[in-house]
């Protein structure tokens, strides 16, 4: 427990009434304050890391957390941190925590709560805030915000402390609140008073709270488990999806026997990538446009029928048209009852957490579960195998200049040597091309844009996936998406982290070609610098720079990077010409239905 001097005559014990007012008693002589009850509390819950940047009113907060033994990281840019954070719980099932300033600190930190919220993945923002009363006069406080009314609607719950006492209880709201059930983002607005409240520490101890069994188990019912195993048994061409929460959920071996024991072919989502090796001999993912319009029974685990797998609907499912059903019958395992039906009828909904509802499958499957019918696992073999085979000649090629495709031959080979490595990753071609290009061969170990395809998380999800895991970090970068969070190098190398990053640069926003079409000295709107030195950059804070104009070079510094464990920056320089617009999602630009 830590504690501070009493503000009140020695041997008087200090206490916080309702209103805020000190008390005193004559009865112990420690007092603790809000700043060390809220480190007390984490600590207690066992928090061992915060994500933030300090400053007004955190900053001392910061420092004694360090002193008291958490390992605070500081970030450049709150984005950064809470883009961290969020990972940081996806990896590890406890909150990730970011800590920020109040008003534009609070807003900076917002974007990754509300993608923390999208994406399923715990995490808790604690801002410090402005003083209450001028705020909700609008009395034009310093940094003044209401900000839990504007976290709310984006986050899965928010909560504000306004006395000491309420610190434990409120710690333990938020950690309940962002992992259990479906996880999801949590604010804690906790006003810059509060940290300097004082109370007895004895009495301060006893009000904090060990969270008891923080993310309950919930088991499926019986019958919606009979449901589903009846739905699956009928199937003659059947499929499964492994999405992010089947990643998050740490159920790899059970997932991997329902897999391997059914025999049923699977599609790993981008993030489930890895939850098998992809190299696995039942992965369907290079036969995708194949497999979804012909399976008859698909079985979702922790995947949510969302735009990434075209609502469930449409061409993509062999329905005729784009709001047209394909006829597929559904079983989706889910935490959230909520999320049946929410694009197409789910026949077979299995509702709990996905350790438990794959423990119950399996069990209900038996041991003599008949594999799928022949003809349909022949023929994804074929369509695969094809795939594979032109991936493979494509791969070969050693075009001058470097394309994506030659450049991700190298990343492919070191991933493959280095499976306990992460791999981060973010653009539009970088992150395509990647995904189908790069295997992966544990869980977890693929960390990218996620629901909304964001764009920035690229160099704080490398800072804590190399904090949680202590594994080398790869973060595949394109140079637009790069920028977002480029000057987390800095923190990188302040941290000795063992990242390397390598920016795909070919000049761009998915392409270095555009040209302004009025003739003005302005470049086009997609053009960045020409030949710019992004390994510059990582030289300025002592970490290693690298130039690769070939897949030679960019071999040799990928592996002394990841030998090293220093902190690498690439500059990859791709063909300019090479890439699409939006990679392989042209066709949500909308596109003007004006007659020229
Ligand atoms: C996949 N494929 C392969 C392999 N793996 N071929 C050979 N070898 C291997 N190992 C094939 C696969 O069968 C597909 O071909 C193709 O490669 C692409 O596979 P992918 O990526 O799984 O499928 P697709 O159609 O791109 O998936 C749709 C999607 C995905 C929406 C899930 O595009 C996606 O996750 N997009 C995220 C985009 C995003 O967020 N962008 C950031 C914003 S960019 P076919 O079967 O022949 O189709 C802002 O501009
Ligand atoms: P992907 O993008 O990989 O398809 P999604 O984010 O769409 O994955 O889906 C993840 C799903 O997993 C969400 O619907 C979420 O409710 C669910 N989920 C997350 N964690 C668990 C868990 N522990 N048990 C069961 N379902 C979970």
């Amino acid at each position: 427990m830590g504690t501070v001097e009493p503000q009140v005559a020695s041997g008087q014990d200090v206490k916080m009434a309702s209103s805020g007012q000190i008390v005193a008693n004559a009865q112990s002589q420690e007092a603790t304050d809000g700043f060390h009850l809220v480190i007390d509390a984490l600590k207690l819950n066992g928090i061992d890391t915060i994500f933030g940047l300090p400053g007004i009113p955190i900053t001392d907060f910061t420092r004694m957390a360090q002193a008291a033994g958490l390992r605070v990281i500081s970030f450049r840019h709150e984005q950064n941190a809470g883009y961290a954070a969020s990972i940081a719980g996806f990896l590890t099932q406890k909150p990730g925590i970011c800590l920020t300033v109040s008003a534009p600190g609070f807003l900076n930190g917002l974007t990754a709560l509300a993608n923390a919220t999208t994406n399923c993945f715990p995490m808790i923002l604690i801002s410090g805030s402005s003083e209450r009363e001028i705020v909700d006069l609008q009395q034009g406080d310093y940094e003044e915000m209401d900000q839990l009314a504007i976290a709310k609607p984006l986050c899965k719950a928010a909560f504000r402390v306004l006395h000491a006492e309420d610190i434990g209880v409120g710690i333990a709201r938020a950690i309940r609140a962002a992992v259990s059930g479906r996880p999801g983002g949590v604010y804690l607005d906790l006003p810059a008073k509060l940290f300097a409240q004082t109370m007895d520490a004895e009495a301060g101890k006893k009000s904090l709270i060990k969270v008891v069994d923080p993310a309950p188990k919930q088991i499926p019912g019986a019958d919606a488990v009979k449901r589903a195993v009846d739905l699956l048994k009928g199937a003659k061409k059947p499929l499964i999806v492994l999405g992010k929460g089947a990643a998050y959920a740490q159920a790899d071996a059970d997932i991997r026997a329902l897999v391997e024991k059914t025999g049923i072919p699977y599609l790993p989502m981008s993030m489930a990538k890895g939850l098998l090796p992809d190299t696995h001999e039942q992965s369907a993912a290079a036969a995708r446009s194949y497999v979804l319009p012909e399976a008859d029974v698909v079985m979702l685990i922790g995947a949510r029928l969302n735009w990434l797998l075209s609502h469930g609907k449409g061409k993509t499912w062999g329905g005729k048209d784009h709001k047209d059903w394909g006829g597929q019958k559904f079983i989706q395992v889910d935490i959230s009852p909520q999320e049946a039906d929410s694009n197409v009828r789910i026949d077979a909904p299995v509702v709990g957490d996905i350790g438990s509802c794959v423990s119950a499958l399996l069990a209900s499957i038996g041991s003599s579960w008949p594999k799928p019918p022949a003809e349909w696992l022949t023929a994804i073999a074929e369509r695969k195998n094809k795939n594979i085979a032109k991936m493979a000649e494509t791969l070969a090629k050693n075009p001058t200049p470097m394309n994506f495709h030659s450049a991700l031959n190298v990343v492919r080979d070191i991933v493959k040597a280095n499976p306990d490595a992460l791999l981060v990753n973010e653009g539009a071609n970088a992150l395509d091309f990647t995904r189908s290009i790069v295997d992966m061969y544990q869980p977890r170990k693929r960390l990218d844009v996620g629901t909304w395809g964001v764009m920035g998380i690229g160099m704080g999800f490398a800072v804590a996936a190399a904090v949680v895991s202590k594994q080398p970090v790869i973060a595949i970068e394109g140079d637009s998406a790069f920028g977002f969070s480029g000057m987390e190098v800095e923190t990188l190398c302040r941290y000795n982290l063992p990242v390397c990053v390598v920016v795909f640069n070919n000049n761009g926003v998915y392409r270095g070609t555009d040209v302004n079409p009025t003739g003005g000295p302005d470049v086009a709107p997609t053009v960045f610098v020409k030949g710019a030195r992004y390994d510059k950059l990582i030289e300025a804070f002592g970490g290693v720079g690298a130039h690769a104009t070939t897949p030679a070079e960019l071999r040799k510094a990928m592996e002394e990077a990841v030998r090293s464990r220093k902190p690498t920056l690439i500059n990859a320089v791709i063909d300019e010409t090479a890439g699409t617009e939006s990679g392989r999602i042209t066709s949500l630009n909308p596109t003007s239905g004006k007659k020229k």
